[in-house]
C-alpha cells in the first residue's frame, strides 16, 4: 500500500512540475500526424475494435478462441480468460466501448516453411486477411458500428535483413529511417505485386493487408497495433503496412521497456505492464479496488492463493506491447503521456 502511495505522489508531482512548466514555455510543441489522430480517437465516442483471442464473454464477432489461456490471478493455473480478454478490459476500465472480434490460432507461412505441423505459432495470414475483409464489408453494410480504432496485439515481425530481401538492399533501411522509406517500400510492394500478385505468398499478404488498411483509413478507421517484443531486431510488419505503432514503457513511466520494439515508425508509447490486484469478487487491473474480471473466471487456487496473500498484495503481471497499445487513451500512462497530454491541452 506503502508503494501505492508513493507511485500517485510521484505522478501528482510530475504533473505539477509540467504545468508550471507551462506558464513559463509559450512556444506551441507540435502534434506529429499520429498523434494528431490519436487524439482524436481518444476524444472520440464511437467504439473500439479488438481483434484477438477471446474467451471470458462471447466475442461480438468471430470465433472463441480454444487456446491462449492466461493466469491472471497469479495461481499459475490458467484461467478463462485469453489474452484479448485483457487487451478489452484495458480499453473498457479507460472508458470506451470494445467490439470483440474473436480469432484462432492457425498454421502461418512461417510455420509452412518451417514444416511445423501444430498450429501453434499465432494467427494464420490467410485467416487474418479474411477477418479484415469481414470487418470492412460488415462496416459497410452497417453491421458492425463503424469504429474509432481497430487494435491489433498482433506482430508480423520482419527484419531489415528479410525487407532488404523483398523490396531491395539498395533502399539502405534501417531501424531509424522505415519512415522515411515508408512510401517507397510501399510503391515496390505495388510494383512486385502488379496485376496478378507477386508469386511470393508472403509478398502477397503485405500487398492485401495494406490494401485493406488503406480502405479502412477510407472509412475513418485508424488502425492501431502493438509495435511488437522484439526489442530492435525486428520491425512490426503491421506498422509499415498503415498501422500506428505503439512500444511500451517501463511500469516506473520514464523508460522506454527494454523488451519493445524501438524504430522510426514506433510513434506513440504507453505503459506495457499490468499488475492484477486481489478485490473482493474477482481480480482487478487498474488499481481502482474495483474488480474487472469476476471470480468464476479464475482459478482460485487456495493453497497458492495464501502464499501470495502472506507475501504481497500484488498478483501476476502481464507485460508486452500488446497491452500498451490498448493503453493507448489512458491519461494516467506516466510522464512521457502527461506530456503528450499536455500538449492537448488549450
Ligand atoms: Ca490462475
Ligand atoms: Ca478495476
Amino acid at each position: 500500500m506503502d508503494h501505492m502511495k508513493l507511485t500517485k505522489l510521484f505522478i501528482a508531482a510530475g504533473l505539477a512540475v509540467s504545468l508550471t512548466g507551462c506558464q513559463f514555455d509559450f512556444t506551441e510543441p507540435e502534434l506529429s500526424d499520429d498523434e494528431k489522430t490519436v487524439a482524436l480517437i481518444c476524444q472520440s465516442e464511437k467504439p473500439r475494435v479488438v481483434v484477438d483471442y477471446i474467451s471470458s464473454t462471447q466475442p461480438d464477432f468471430g470465433q472463441k478462441s480454444a487456446t491462449r489461456y492466461m493466469d491472471i490471478d497469479g495461481d499459475r493455473i490458467n484461467d478463462q480468460i485469453h489474452h484479448g480478454d485483457l487487451s478489452a478490459k484495458i480499453i473498457e476500465v479507460n472508458g470506451h466501448t470494445v467490439l470483440r472480434y474473436g480469432v484462432n490460432e492457425g498454421k502461418t507461412i512461417a510455420d509452412s516453411h518451417h514444416g511445423h505441423d501444430e498450429k501453434e505459432h499465432g494467427i494464420a495470414e490467410s485467416d487474418f486477411t479474411v477477418i479484415m475483409d469481414d470487418i470492412l464489408k460488415k462496416i459497410k453494410n452497417g453491421d458492425m458500428e463503424k469504429p474509432a480504432a481497430i487494435f491489433l496485439s498482433l506482430d508480423w515481425p520482419a527484419s531489415i535483413e528479410e525487407l532488404h530481401r523483398y523490396f531491395g538492399d539498395d533502399l539502405s533501411l534501417t531501424m531509424n529511417n522505415l519512415h522515411s522509406k515508408q512510401e517507397e517500400i510501399i510503391a515496390r510492394l505495388n510494383e512486385q505485386y502488379g496485376d496478378n500478385g507477386s508469386g511470393d505468398e508472403i509478398l502477397d499478404f503485405y500487398y492485401k493487408t495494406h490494401e485493406q488498411f488503406m480502405a479502412l483509413k477510407n472509412q475513418d478507421v485508424t488502425i492501431i497495433v502493438a509495435a511488437g517484443n522484439s526489442h530492435s531486431k525486428k520491425v512490426n510488419v503491421l506498422s509499415l503496412l498503415g498501422g500506428i505503432s505503439v512500444g511500451a514503457l517501463t511500469p516506473d513511466r520514464n523508460h522506454i521497456a527494454p523488451y519493445s520494439n524501438q524504430n522510426s515508425l514506433t510513434t506513440i508509447y504507453r505503459v506495457g505492464e499490468f499488475k492484477t490486484h486481489r478485490v473482493p469478487g474477482g481480480v482487478d487491473i487498474n488499481g481502482n479496488g474495483n474488480a474487472d474480471f469476476s471470480t468464476p473466471l479464475l482459478s482460485n487456487d487456495t493453497a497458492l492463493i495464501k502464499t501470495f496473500r502472506g507475501t504481497k498484495t500484488w498478483g501476476a503481471t502481464a507485460q508486452g506491447t500488446s497491452y500498451a497499445a490498448p493503453n493507448l487513451c489512458n491519461p494516467d500512462a506516466g510522464p512521457g503521456s502527461l506530456a503528450w497530454l499536455y500538449k492537448l491541452l488549450p
